[in-house]
């Protein structure tokens, strides 16, 4: 075993690569991780632990009922992000407003702490997201909001981490994509996958059918393309859906496939947010060779406008993506 990169090396060899770094950006990313051991430690035991199950009582900005590991989850990563001084604000999706952390920070982070948690008290596997960007106002001030609402394509690094059979951490700086699964027993993250890369096309698709009616005519054309019976096609595909967007995606990213979830009459805007769920999946997987889209354009190059703004998203294998657009598109014609 002493033959393993393990995660604390591995970003120490990166950071290698930029001479004279000051290796603040090594220690936002072992903040992440320090978080995420933590974290995982309290998902494997949720089962046991009555006190950490089920509703806090509180709702979050979206107006769901967070779950108390929701609540456990954001509190640890803004604690140990805080500690280390390197980022000047926080943007979650458990707070209504960014919070400003240490004007002298580089880095602005965005993240969803704990996705999917309503999957908690079924042994679900759940995820937490993270979206980084250098801050464009000026060090030594307060953060403001522009330092959250860059566009995806300015992000310094994206990842997440999946609180599954194992836990998993997979990111990517803008040099590929690389996966680290936790050892609890030596307590680190060993380099698992690295360079991964998600097949350019795939047979699964992952969305919520029983929006089917709820969807326009473009997304309910592909559902049935993807049903239909068509050898040479690989046809019919295969649907999975976990209702857990981070392991949906993982799978994906893996075996080849295309999550969805469009805008629909009861969610014109889609349901996930752009700042800490789509853009730092959509950086990954064009990392990885896929592609992300909100079913016209390109994720990354989307301008946003509101910390927590809803997007229709399309993220996957290039070909499959191509394929939604394309039922989307000819229903405008
Ligand atoms: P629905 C979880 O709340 C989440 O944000 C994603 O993790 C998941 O893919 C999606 O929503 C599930 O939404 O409407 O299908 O239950």
């Amino acid at each position: 075993m002493t033959d393993v990169t393990t995660l604390g090396e591995f970003i120490i060899e990166k950071q290698m690569d930029f001479p004279g770094s000051s290796g603040e950006f090594s220690r936002l990313l072992s903040a992440i991780r320090l978080a995420s051991k933590i974290v995982s430690q309290q998902v494997n035991k949720a089962g046991l632990l009555s006190h950490i199950m089920g509703s806090a009582g509180a709702e979050n900005v979206q107006g769901e009922q967070q779950q108390k590991l929701d609540v456990f989850a954001n509190d640890q990563f803004i604690k140990a992000l805080t500690k280390r001084k390197v980022v000047c604000g926080i943007a979650s999706e458990e707070n209504d407003d960014f919070i400003a952390i240490n004007d002298s920070g580089s880095y602005i982070i965005a993240m969803d702490p704990l996705d999917g948690s309503s999957n908690i008290d079924v042994n679900v596997s759940i995820g937490t997201i993270f979206s980084i960007y250098k801050r464009i106002t000026p060090e030594g001030t307060p953060v403001q909001k522009e330092d959250f609402l860059q566009k995806g394509t300015s992000q310094v690094a994206a990842g997440y981490v999946i609180y599954g059979s194992s836990t998993m951490m997979v990111y990517t700086t803008g040099h590929g994509v690389n996966g680290f699964t936790y050892d609890p027993g030596m307590g680190v993250f060993i380099l698992s996958h690295p360079e991964m890369k998600i097949p350019q096309k795939g047979k699964i698709y992952s969305i919520n059918e029983g929006n089917f009616y709820k969807s326009s005519t473009g997304v309910q054309e592909f559902i049935k393309y993807a049903q239909k019976i068509d050898p040479d096609t690989n046809r019919p595909y295969t649907g999975r859906y976990i209702g857990s967007l981070v392991a949906d995606f993982h799978r994906n990213l893996i075996k080849g496939g295309l999550y969805m979830y469009p805008s629909t009459t009861s969610a014109p805007k889609g349901k996930l947010r752009l700042l800490y769920e789509c853009n730092p999946l959509a950086f990954i997987v064009e990392q990885a060779g896929g592609k992300a889209s909100d079913g016209k354009n390109r994720i990354l190059d989307i301008q946003p406008t509101d910390l927590h703004q809803r997007v229709p998203y399309y993220v996957g294998s290039t070909e499959m993506v191509n394929k939604v657009e394309e039922f989307i598109s000819n229903e405008d014609s």
